[in-house]
């Protein structure tokens, strides 16, 4: 025990598809940066911004998003509020990662506030990438992270009226409708970042697929499916049905099309198109978005189906904090 407590110190489908214009914002040569996906995007980055703002790092940057979503009340789909899964548990994934390839990630913790700062910890004082369940609650713990029961009266609600029919079938967007009064597009939290210094971070985190099987992981903690940086490159990272990206390894493709001299638009919308061709029938269904910063702060998405929205977040003069549509293969929100 003391040793282990010393150790933890379609060429798109052809029906429905869309040629649309490249997403790109403005480029802020030299300056920071942060976006993230969703509309709550807007409140992750207004969290991350004063830490780029005062020269701070895109690490702690993307860290201070990432905690702000997860301690938000309104959303089902992330950190202490988020839907539990077909037993009625709440398990969280999260995942954090700097532009050196420094990285680290938690899976299915439960009873945890804040999984984007175990992740963190698991890379900074672990020789390990990755904890999951029961010895990354221990771990938790023995980093001081208090132990909290987290599932809300309203997610177990959620979870009772799920059970009267016990049907899991992921819909476009889905977080929109799981509660009667949800504002919006609710969905996982990916944030990315690049800082003053031109360095590169992002951080990955949810709740995952409401009434998943206990004991699914999703993508967002996985290095490379639901998050990549690269300081030479750029960053991605990915919401929606995580499978598909974790089939993809999509986070880390989304990098590698940018390194190939793809726009981060671009990038998104080649590993769109992946998810595509490998399952055609599947992806009228299901939503995978992605979003993605090269090493210049340049901004791209690309999303399955229409609806997914980015914040995004500078310097520069107008609106600080602006909200992006991404372009979709299918411009009709599937019901
Ligand atoms: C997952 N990508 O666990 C996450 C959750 C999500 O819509 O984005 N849900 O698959």
């Amino acid at each position: 025990m003391g040793n282990r407590r010393q150790f933890l110190q379609a060429t798109m489908l052809a029906a429905g598809a869309a040629v649309l214009p490249r997403v790109e914002s403005t480029p802020v040569a030299g300056g920071a940066r942060v976006v993230s996906t969703w509309d709550f995007g807007v409140g992750a980055n207004a969290a991350a911004w004063p830490v780029l703002a005062r020269g701070g790092s895109a690490l702690d940057a993307v860290e201070a998003g990432a905690r702000w979503a997860e301690a938000d009340l309104c959303n089902p789909t992330v950190g202490r509020c988020g839907n539990p899964d077909r037993d009625g548990v709440l398990t969280l994934d999260a995942s954090i990662m700097d532009g050196d390839g420094r990285c680290g990630a938690v899976a299915a913790l439960e009873d945890i506030a804040h999984p984007v700062s175990v992740a963190r910890a698991v890379m900074e004082k672990t020789p390990h990438v990755m904890l999951v369940g029961a010895g990354a609650q221990q771990f938790a713990v023995a980093q001081g992270f208090q132990k909290t029961p987290l599932l809300t009266d309203s997610a177990r609600d959620a979870w009772r009226e799920w059970l009267k029919t016990s049907k899991y079938a992921p819909q476009i967007n889905a977080e929109r409708q799981t509660r009667p009064g949800d504002k919006t597009n609710h969905d996982t939290l990916g944030i990315l970042a690049r800082d003053a210094q031109g360095r590169l971070a992002g951080a990955c985190t949810t709740s995952g697929m409401a009434w998943k099987l206990h004991g699914r992981v999703g993508d967002s903690p996985i290095i490379g499916a639901g998050l990549y940086v690269d300081n030479e490159v750029g960053a991605a990272t990915a919401s929606g049905v995580g499978e598909e990206m974790i089939r993809n390894a999509a986070s880390f493709l989304v990098v590698e099309l940018m390194r190939q001299g793809r726009s981060p638009a671009d990038a998104c919308r080649e590993a769109i198109d992946r998810v595509v061709r490998k399952r055609p029938e599947a992806s009228k269904t299901l939503q995978v978005c992605f979003l993605a910063m090269n090493k210049d702060g340049d901004v791209g998405a690309f999303a399955l189906h229409r609806g997914f929205v980015y914040a995004v977040q500078d310097a520069s003069p107008g609106p600080h904090d602006r909200l992006q549509d991404a372009a979709s293969v299918y411009r009709t929100e599937q019901k």
